[in-house]
Parts: structure tokens; sequence; C-alpha cells
């Protein structure tokens, strides 16, 4: 049940030697923290550009900071060939890992490179994309290049403004960028030839494939997720004279919410909820308490479960912060419905990883990528990579092999040369997008 890999190598140990090399590309020394319209961000993007063009493809920056390589079609005289689009994101979150978005951007350039050695083309153009932002670290908002691309760009977000009050819109504009060119990204005009399917290939970010021994799996859904920012109000005063009976104190409200969700969630299968960012103030050891913000984050591949969820949790919060005389505001800032991944992208990636010798696993996505914004414009498909200790992911320990790298790239490889662009019978329905203005 294996493919023999071996040392011969075509592509995997030049994909993760390229990943180390992105990884020096950082905001913070020692670590990988790439946010989006940074420095580190003009780094990486000029790096991949030269893999891309050295690979044979066109490439350059659009007007977001979105990489786009095309590797165009080899259909003589047809101005506007069918593409079929592959990519992920070249950000990171803080403290990173070095594979997570750059494993899907690396591995199809691998396979033009290749395909431009044998002098091949594709009856359709490939279009590879190194999305500038997808984790919302340095803007709150996510998957903002990919957003574009699907139409489903919210234009109010440019006044959106960083930790250091830098606008979305002067960000972009100081990456050289057009803030106001967002419509001409839409991929669903077909200005830029007709988009038949959307590929991203990922490390899984979970332990399923490693704890069943597979390279390889493909994805059948990516899940929904409604993100809230919280913001609890109570009363400062003295740690030593406010007696406990008479404080309305923000943090121990915010904590007994924090475990509601922990609570809930685990209570629910197919629900997973976490509290990733707090906030404290005054934030003084003798003070109790008065202002606290947090955020919340519930996913589920059922989207009636998930917004059930998140309405129990808003309940929650308010019946906590009568009891504790303290007030609460919890507004949902993002919500992404889940993305089932098109039937027939499966059968035909299943079928590249049965052409390596090796077993199909299917398997749902609990991360959020950018093929989600995808189905607004074409069928998806996602392929994932095994990653190593224990699956950890957005996270220094995040790893993988030269040689499910290898793997994962023969599959992509043999998917794109096997993909007939006029077969695509998509059964997909247009998703409704709801993205509630921050
Ligand atoms: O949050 C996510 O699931 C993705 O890693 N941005
Ligand atoms: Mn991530
Ligand atoms: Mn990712």
């Amino acid at each position: 049940m294996s493919m023999d890999v071996g040392a011969n190598l075509r592509f995997g140990a030049d994909i993760l030697a390229q990943a180390e090399v992105l990884a020096g590309f950082t905001e913070v020394p020692g670590e990988v923290t790439r946010t989006y319209c940074s420095r580190s961000h003009r780094q990486a993007g000029d790096y991949l550009i030269g893999l891309m063009r050295e690979a044979g493809m066109v490439a350059d920056y659009d007007a977001f900071g979105n990489v786009v390589g095309r590797y165009e079609a080899g259909v003589p005289g047809s101005p506007w060939a069918p593409v079929v689009m592959t990519g992920s994101h070249q950000d990171s979150v803080k403290k990173a890992g070095k594979y997570d978005g750059l494993f899907g951007i690396l591995s199809p350039i691998a396979c033009v490179r290749d395909l431009h050695r044998r002098g091949k083309r594709l009856p359709y153009t490939l279009e590879v994309v190194a999305f500038g932002d997808e984790e919302g670290v340095r803007f709150g908002v996510t998957l903002i290049g990919s957003k574009a691309m699907a139409g489903n760009f919210d234009p109010a977000w440019l006044e959106l403004t960083d930790s250091d009050g830098v606008s979305l819109r002067e960000a972009i504009r100081a990456f050289g960028g057009d803030p106001d060119a967002w419509p001409a990204l839409d991929r669903r005009t077909g200005a830029h030839g007709e988009v038949v399917a959307f590929i991203e290939s990922h490390i899984e970010q979970g332990a399923t494939l490693l704890d069943e021994g597979l390279p390889v799996g493909v994805v059948t859904a990516i899940v929904g997720a409604t993100r809230m920012k919280v913001r609890v109000t109570g009363l400062a005063g003295h740690a030593g004279t406010v007696p406990m009976g008479a404080r309305q104190d923000a943090l121990a409200a915010a904590a007994e919410m924090v475990l509601a969700v922990e609570r809930h969630c685990t209570e629910h299968p197919g629900l997973v909820g976490t509290v990733g960012k707090m906030s404290v103030a005054p934030g003084a050891v003798n003070v109790i308490p008065e202002d606290v913000a947090f955020t919340v984050d519930v996913r589920s591949g059922d989207d009636a479960l998930r917004l059930a969820a998140v309405a129990a949790l808003r309940a929650e919060f308010s019946a906590i912060a009568a009891r504790r005389r303290v007030t609460v505001a919890a507004e949902p800032f993002f919500e992404l419905e889940a993305a089932p991944c098109d039937a027939g992208l499966q059968a035909r990636l299943a079928a590249s990883i049965e052409a390596q010798g090796l077993p199909v696993r299917y398997l749902p996505s609990g991360a959020g990528h950018d093929a989600m914004e995808f189905p607004a414009v074409c069928p998806i498909a996602m392929l994932f990579v095994r990653c190593g200790n224990g699956g950890i992911s957005h996270h220094p320990s995040e790893t993988m092999t030269a040689e499910d790298a290898e793997i994962a790239t023969s599959v992509l490889l043999h998917f794109f040369e096997h993909f007939e662009p006029a077969t695509v019978v998509p059964d997909r329905v247009p998703r409704v997008e709801r993205n509630p203005s921050p």
C-alpha cells in the first residue's frame, strides 16, 4: 500500500527546502509570523514570483498583493482557454509552522516546473495563486484575497485598521496595490478566462491521516464558521476592600462564559469552539477588572448546528451577565457556511491517488481554507497531506516529510494531467455568503 518513493525525490526535498527559505521571511526573528502587506509578505511574494517564473509561468502581484502565476493553455488559437485555479495562502498566524498554506503553493509550482521541463502544456490554463491574507491576523477579517477573487469582498473592510491604526486601504496602497481595484479580481466574470475548477492542497492540520498511516486524503467538505467579538463590562474596584458579594467583576463573568463555550461544544458532537484572544482592563493586579473583550470561534460541518450553538451561547452569556450584574455584547463579525467539495472532482482526485497505488481516505476539513470561497465561482476540491507531531498546526512544531510532499505532489500532477475541462459538470449550489461588516 505504498508508492515507492525512495531517495530519488523529484519534488519533495525541493519543496521542504523552499519552505525553509520562506520561513525566514518573518516579522519576528526566530519565529514564523508573516502578515498581509508587510515586508515579509513582500519578501515571500518576490521569492514565489521567482519560483513561478523559473517554472515557466507568467507571474506577478495582483492589485491586492496576491501572487498570481499562469501556465497558459496549450490550446492553439483560443484567446481564453478554460482555467483551473489552485493555490493557498502565503500569510501565517503568529508563531506559525512552515507548511500551513505554503505547501498548497509550492506543490503546484513543482507540478508546473515538471510540465515545463517536459515541454508539456495542458488543455486549460493553470493558475497558481499565493493568496495574500487567509488568516486575518493583521486586520481581523480573513480570506481577503480569495474573497476578492470570488466576488465576496466587502469594501467596508478597506476602512478596518490594524493595531497601529493603519487601514487596510492604506496598507494595500503602501504595498503597491490598488485597494479600489477589487472588482477586477472577481473570477466570476470570466475576465481572466472561465474558471472551471479550484483545487487546494494543504496539510491536514489534524491527526487522522497520521493515525491511519496514510500520506494523503480527499476532503469532502470544509466546515462553516462563526466568529464573535464579546465585550463584558463590570465595575472596577479596589481588590482589597470590595466584598466578594458586592463585585461586578468583568473577568470572572468572562471566565464563566469561556467555560460555557467549552461545555456547550463538548456536549454537542460535530461542534468545536475556541476562545483565542482576550484583553483585560484596567489590567492591574490590585484592581477588579471592569472591561474584558474576547473572541469566540465556533465551527461545524452542519450549519444549522453551528447557528443554533451561536444563539444558545449568546443567550447564556446574557444570563451570566445578568446574574453577575455586568453587561455583555456578543456580536458576530465573520460568518461562513460549510463548503461542500464537488463530488466529481473528489472522484478525479481519488483516481489520481489510486494511480499512485494508494488507498483513498475521505475526510472533512475542520480548518478553514481559501477554497471555501470558491463554490461561488466553480466546483472545488481539496487534497490533504499528512502532517506529523500528532498533527499539530498553527504552531512551530508543525511538520511534514519530504516523502509525503513527494506523494501529494505526484497526486496533484496526475490530477492536472488527466483533468479534462469540457467534462466538468458542477454539482455546486450557489452559496449565500453572510459577512456582517465588522
Ligand atoms: O482558522 C482557520 O481554520 C484557518 O487556518 N485560517
Ligand atoms: Mn492556518
Ligand atoms: Mn491554511
